[in-house]
């Protein structure tokens, strides 16, 4: 049996929780309930247009989806505490799925597409998940054959059923039809079980990565419901905006910041597209009349080509483009308004919680190079020296945040928890960030040691722990690699053992034969007779990250 889910999740402390309900931050309503009250009061509005599946739903078609399929997910003997691994493309499965299980309070882990054997097995460990819903294919990898494998080594542990739902036309025996399951009501399917209480986990988002395996991150529904609504407030989100999604839809950015559940809380309407590229993203938002979006700095890059070269009268219902997930250089963020026609909007923020965004009314220098400001009156940021002191205004340090949205501490990983948050509950952010005169935060760089590759967040240990399986290395250190079009990519430094050789291409067969999301294996092999230590005995990796930058610039240069 699954151990329950309070066992390991990390409370706010009572005084603290009591405030931010007392000062309504948290209303108290689980987010399933929201969202069929939004459906209840504009039955007949859009609420979701999936272009590439040809389904369009109403606030009142969706809400009765999603009640029917969090009955038939009951009907499977999934329900409330009960944690599913959710791995979907963008599609209307996914907003059915993940509103059915926000309706029953079972708890979506929401994996990334990209994600392999290696990092679903961990996850199906480490939530106790009682299932997986997954595509049957996608970019020709075969999920449904993986998603069964994964089954048959659980049930092999456990003896119990696991539960794979399967969205697609190709359906392998024992799969789950996840299509049907997420239909329109049949009749007499209802919702039994008892709703889901405000403090109770709604979601599991994935940290960034920092380290060797990710952490799960146990998001309630009331600071989630918080994060969507107040999200949806500053982007300008009502009811007569059309969101598209074209990011992973389980990151937090495109999920609730406001994304997904924050748009559909303001009764507006979300689009679902597979991806960014730019030819279809570009006819979508003409198609379908898009107002609001979310990017990532590499994808804002890409956008700014291609309306370049083929104008950008496709964009002109797009009112504001949100970019986040990355720094956004400054010379970019100022052409995204002259050039997309959009205001832009910079978001700073971390599936840990606090969120950062620039206001649509700031003056065009605060928008341009600034990562914006805390979401709500309540977050508390300090910036601190190594010593954990403030440091002046104005000056560099590390972030440290607490807030009615930001939980206080990662699901089962005391250790974890012991090094990411202080004593009196502060979250080590990992990022280095200054705070201008008006109050902005400006990221100058991180402490923590990860790559972010065009947003997509990459441990370097996990990413280390992976290499030192080759017999042949002796030594590894993984580090960022600036990159114009990416921002960062993943750079291996490696010390082969005596006589032993090794190259790339071995590295990343290794690392995808071992099954992990392909956007963690690295791009550049570096090979060294030793790698430089600090004073402390640790890898220097400030010192690696120099050596790259200096020989990319010379190559580049010579
Ligand atoms: C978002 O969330 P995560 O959890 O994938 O990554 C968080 C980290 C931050 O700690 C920071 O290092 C980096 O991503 N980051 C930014 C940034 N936004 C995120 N660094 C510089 N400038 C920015 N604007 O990435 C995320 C979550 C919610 C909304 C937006 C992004």
């Amino acid at each position: 049996m699954p151990s329950p889910i309070t066992d390991h999740v990390v409370p706010w402390p009572e005084a603290e929780a009591r405030r931010y309900e007392a000062e309504g931050y948290w209303a108290g309503v689980p987010l399933g309930q929201l969202l069929r009250e939004v459906a209840d009061r504009a039955p007949d509005a859009p609420a979701l247009a999936d272009p590439v599946a040809g389904i369009r739903l109403t606030h009142r078609e969706l809400a009765d989806r999603a009640d029917a399929a969090a009955a038939r997910l009951h009907g499977l003997g999934i329900g409330r505490g009960d944690r599913i691994i959710v791995q979907l493309g963008n599609g209307w499965e996914f907003v059915v799925l993940t509103l059915a299980c926000l309706r029953a309070g079972i708890v979506p882990v929401m994996a990334l597409p990209a994600h392999r054997r290696t990092e679903l097995a961990y996850l199906a460990a480490h939530a106790e998940a009682v299932g997986i819903a997954v595509p049957d294919r996608m970019r020709d990898f075969d999920h449904q054959a993986l998603a069964h494998d994964l089954a048959g080594e659980v049930q092999a542990v456990t003896g119990a059923a696991w539960h794979v739902l399967v969205a697609g036309d190709e359906l392998a025996p024992g799969s789950v039809d996840l299509r049907a399951l997420c239909g329109p009501p049949a009749g007499g399917e209802r919702l039994g079980a008892a709703p889901p209480d405000g403090r109770d986990v709604a979601v599991f988002l994935l940290s960034g990565g920092t380290t060797g395996l990710p952490k799960l991150i146990a998001r309630t529904h009331n600071d989630y419901a918080y994060n969507a609504r107040a999200s949806a407030e500053i982007a300008g989100v009502d009811h007569t905006s059309v969101y598209l999604v074209s990011l992973p839809a389980g990151h937090n950015f495109p999920l609730a910041c406001p994304g997904i559940l924050g748009t559909l809380l303001a009764g507006g309407c979300v689009v679902m597209l597979p991806s960014p590229e730019p030819v279809r993203a570009f006819a979508t938002i003409a198609a379908e009349g898009v107002t609001h979006t979310a990017v990532v700095p590499a994808v804002a890059g890409r956008w700014l080509e291609h309306a370049a070269e083929h104008g950008a009268a496709e964009l002109a219902t797009l009112r504001v483009l949100q970019a986040g997930g990355a720094r956004l250089a400054d010379e970019l963020a100022r052409r995204i308004e002259p050039v997309l026609g959009a205001r832009l909007q910079q978001v700073f923020g971390m599936a840990e919680g606090l969120l950062n965004y620039t206001r649509l009314d700031d003056p065009d220098e605060v928008v341009c190079t600034t990562q914006g400001r805390p979401l709500c009156a309540a977050d508390e940021v300090r910036i601190v020296d190594e010593l954990g002191q403030d440091v002046p205004g104005g000056e560099p340090g590390a972030l440290l945040t607490r807030g009615p949205y930001t939980p206080r501490g990662y699901y089962r990983a005391p250790e974890q928890n012991a090094r990411a948050f202080t004593p009196d509950g502060w979250y080590r952010s990992g990022d280095v960030c200054r705070r201008t005169a008006e109050g902005n935060l400006i990221v100058e760089g991180r402490d923590k040691d990860m790559i972010n590759r065009g947003g997509e967040k990459i441990s370097a240990e996990e990413v280390e722990n992976l290499i030192y399986q080759l017999p042949a290395v002796s030594q590894v250190a993984a580090v960022a690699m600036p990159d114009p079009a990416l921002g960062e990519r993943v750079c291996v430094y490696v010390v082969p053992r005596p006589s032993a050789t090794v190259t790339l291409d071995e590295i990343r067969d290794a690392m995808d034969h071992a099954g992990v999301a392909r956007f963690k294996l690295p791009e550049h092999l570096e090979i060294v007779d030793r790698i430089p230590m600090t004073k402390v005995g640790k890898i220097d990796k400030k010192a690696l990250r120099q050596d790259i930058a200096r020989r990319l610039d010379s190559s580049v240069t010579t």
